[in-house]
This record gives structure tokens, C-alpha cells and sequence, in this order.
């Protein structure tokens, strides 16, 4: 059986990481691929509450170094069950992940190193998607602004931290400005197929020894 793919879809707040991420899901499904979707900060757990709290509740106080742990400790509560998931053959998306940990803490001035090293030994993804607008359009969509981090001038140096994983074997950015949503969707699904065949390509090598 081949293990399956973890694919993660990175980008600043309003850049359509949900809305891909679930239509990437329809698709994995209707392409016959058994597929789970976990979404980070996953804010059911019971750190992930904290964290929820945290967020929606700009009165609720934390260091910024305690918020970033937290945040981390959220991806530890559920890597077993990814690690688990992958070895039964099953795809896993991501919306958001450890890069969201280190481009969001780093921006707050914390060491971008030490802002990593909680996250070393979590799964890594086989393809980390990148969503971008070359543009700061993500400001002007709707709904930003409600949570504690949506703060143009924030974004932009979130934006600065994430380029800094963008020489990374598995990192792809997709530009998303004046592209619809069919059209990124497109660009997902094919990046998703490369990494696809190859993981097949590699089980047949091994299964032909
Ligand atoms: N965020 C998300 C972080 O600061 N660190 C993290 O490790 C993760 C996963 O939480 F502003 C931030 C990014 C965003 C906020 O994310 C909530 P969603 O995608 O808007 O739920």
C-alpha cells in the first residue's frame, strides 16, 4: 500500500486556504482518494481551546512565547493521529501548519530558529502550497480584521517570514491574484498529482526489488 500524502496550504489570513482546502477535499473524494482534512489551530482540543480563546478574545493575555508554544503543542496533540492516517494509505490536508507557527511568532520579533524547534519531528508534508498574493488584497476581503492577528501592517511581516521558507524542497507558492477560484483550484490539483505519482512511482521501484 502506498503511504499517503500530506499536502499543506500555507498563506496569510483571507488568502482562500479554507476554500481550497475543502474543494481540494471534494475532489480527492470524487477522484476515489480517501482524504481527511485537519485545520490548524484545531480549537476543539483542549489546548486548542485556549488557543481559540486566545484569538477571539483580544482581553485574554499571553506571552508571546507561551501563545507560540501553545500553538505547538496543538500540532504534537494531533501528530500521531497524521502519522497514523498517512501509514493507512489515507491523504492528509493541512490548512495551515508549522510555517503558520514560525512566519506568525517570528513577526512578533521572536528568534525565527527557537520559533521552529518545538515543531522538529512533527510529520513533515511532502508539498507545502503556498497561497500569495503579490498584493496585499488579503486586507481588503471580507470578514478580516476580526481576529487579534488581521492588522495590515502585522500581515506584511508575517508575509516577510513565510518567503523565508521558500527555498525549501517542498515549498511551492501559488499566486493568487486576479485568478479565480476554479483557476487556483487548478493549480492545487496539479501540484497534488506530482507529488501523487511520484510517491506511486516509489512504491513500485520498491516493490520491484
Ligand atoms: N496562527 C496559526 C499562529 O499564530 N500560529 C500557528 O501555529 C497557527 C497554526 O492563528 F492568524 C494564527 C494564524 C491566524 C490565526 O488561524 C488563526 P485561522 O486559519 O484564521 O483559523
Amino acid at each position: 500500500m502506498t503511504r499517503g500524502v500530506l499536502i499543506a496550504i500555507e498563506g496569510l489570513d483571507r488568502t482562500g486556504k479554507t476554500t481550497q482546502t475543502s474543494r481540494l477535499l471534494e475532489r480527492l473524494d470524487k477522484s476515489g482518494v480517501d482524504a481527511t482534512l485537519i485545520k490548524f489551530p484545531e480549537r476543539t482540543t483542549p489546548i486548542g481551546r485556549i488557543i481559540n480563546t486566545y484569538l477571539t478574545d483580544k482581553a485574554f493575555e499571553l506571552s508571546d512565547q507561551s501563545a507560540h508554544l501553545l500553538f505547538s503543542a496543538n500540532r504534537w496533540e494531533l501528530a500521531e493521529k497524521i502519522r497514523n492516517l498517512l501509514e493507512d494509505g489515507k491523504t492528509v490536508v493541512l490548512d495551515r501548519y508549522v510555517y503558520s507557527g514560525v512566519a506568525y511568532s517570528s513577526a512578533k520579533g521572536l528568534p525565527f530558529d527557537w520559533c521552529l524547534s518545538p515543531d522538529l519531528g512533527l510529520p513533515k508534508p511532502d508539498i507545502v502550497l503556498f497561497m500569495k498574493f503579490k498584493h496585499e488584497d488579503n486586507v481588503t476581503r471580507e470578514g478580516f480584521g476580526e481576529e487579534r492577528y488581521e492588522v495590515a501592517e502585522f500581515q506584511q511581516r508575517v508575509k516577510t517570514q513565510f518567503e523565508k521558507f521558500q527555498n525549501e524542497d517542498n515549498w511551492k507558492t501559488i499566486y493568487v491574484d486576479n485568478k479565480s477560484i476554479e483557476e487556483v483550484g487548478e493549480l492545487i490539483w496539479a501540484e497534488y498529482e506530482v507529488v501523487a505519482r511520484r510517491e506511486r512511482e516509489a512504491l513500485q521501484k520498491f516493490t520491484k526489488l
